[in-house]
């Protein structure tokens, strides 16, 4: 149940400053017109070489979108029944090819997940630079959410990264292969050597974690250092901090690895630790990082990009609530554990579409302000 268009709906705030403070609005994606895209550089670095994925592209079935929705749906109208206001995206049309004088892909991705494209800081939305070429269109799918906000919040500030090139310079040819092997690739993250270059900046919006003052974000497959860099200009009342999570042979988005709950409390996927040295400012400050519990899968599920670690892919309600995935067992236990309410959510079946709970969705508005947790 999303918003009716003839229920006064109040007018939009845009104001989120971190991934914990009470969440008062936001955006859930769609499963609609989602595709499997043709292959590209940066999209098979990311696909395991056993994965069901390889080789296949085109609309994904119609009933695993149905199913997707259904998902999507249940969850939006649970967090509309706790007060939380819920926008959606409108899809635009994913079968089309993305072309531009640089190159030419011949379907898109998605309207999901949104947390890969919209990084909310404060009052501002800021559509990432992306660094697919099937999701260099994807901002398309939230313009009329962004229209709309700039029509209501007069403080609203709409921003875009520069659209990357993407051309074949963008991306390491080592990469494109089919048979790298994992322990090469756990190898090239350990030694930083990503499948995107330093051509010019590139990142994803899931790659950034937002800790009031202090913007967290890994440097892998979908950001690089000009991105990062980009990120220290373009914020520059933030400290930005470059992340890296070795263990991780796939290393995109941030939000499978290291998952603030709270102040004062991260998890950490303990397959991908955050090395000792990059430690110092949460243990400075009394910050607690602690290892996820295990996932409750094996595999993921039929035709996922993602790792079973979307067990830790968590939406943060509150700094005692947690939505955390109807399957995911022993991730709820931790949690109960660590003293947080859980709502259970049932999501495993759109998974497929790009990521759970926290990738699906993207802050509007948290109650709070900018803070400075490591002063
Ligand atoms: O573990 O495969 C998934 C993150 C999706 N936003 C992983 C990372």
């Amino acid at each position: 149940m999303t918003q009716k268009p003839d229920t006064p709906a109040e007018p939009t705030i845009v104001n989120s400053w971190n991934e914990w403070d009470p969440l008062r609005h936001v955006i859930v994606g769609r499963a609609d017109d989602c595709h499997i895209p043709p292959e590209e550089p940066a999209l098979d670095a990311k696909v395991p070489e056993n994965s069901d994925m390889r080789g296949q592209w085109g609309r994904r079935p119609q009933e695993m979108i149905d199913r997707g929705n259904e998902l999507l749906d249940n969850f939006a109208d649970m967090l509309v029944k706790r007060g939380v206001r819920v926008d959606r995206p409108d899809s635009i049309d994913h079968s089309l090819p993305a072309t531009t004088p640089d190159f030419h892909t011949e379907s898109q991705f998605g309207c999901m997940p949104p947390r890969d494209v919209l990084l909310t800081v404060g009052s501002e939305m800021l559509e990432a630079t992306m660094s697919y070429r099937c999701r260099w269109f994807e901002y398309l799918n939230y313009r009329p959410l962004m229209q709309r906000y700039f029509n209501e919040d007069p403080n609203f500030r709409h921003e875009s990264a520069p659209k990357p090139r993407l051309t074949d310079a963008d991306y390491h040819p080592d990469y494109l292969s089919d048979k790298i092997g994992v322990e090469k690739r756990l190898q090239w993250a350990e030694e930083k050597f990503f499948v995107t270059t330093e051509e010019e900046p590139l990142f994803d919006a899931a790659d950034v974690l937002r800790f009031g003052r202090d913007l967290v974000v890994q440097h892998g497959f979908t950001t690089n250092l000009k991105g990062i860099e980009w990120l220290r200009r373009h914020f520059p009342d933030h400290r930005v901090h470059t992340v890296n999570f070795p263990g991780d042979p796939y290393p995109i988005h941030i939000d499978a690895t290291f998952t603030p709950l709270r102040p004062g409390l991260i998890l950490n996927n303990p397959q991908r630790r955050l090395p000792e040295e990059q430690r110092k400012m949460y243990n400075d400050n009394g910050w607690e990082i602690v290892d996820a519990a295990q996932p409750a899968h094996n595999a993921p599920p039929p035709l996922c990009y993602s790792s079973t670690w979307l067990s830790m892919n968590v939406l943060v309600l509150d700094p005692k609530t947690v939505c955390v995935e109807k399957s995911e067992v022993y991730q709820a236990e931790q949690m109960d554990k660590l003293g947080m309410n859980v709502v259970e959510v049932e999501l495993r079946d759109a998974y497929a579409f790009g990521g759970g709970l926290h990738c699906c969705t993207a802050d509007v508005y948290r109650e709070g302000d900018c803070e400075d947790y490591f002063p």
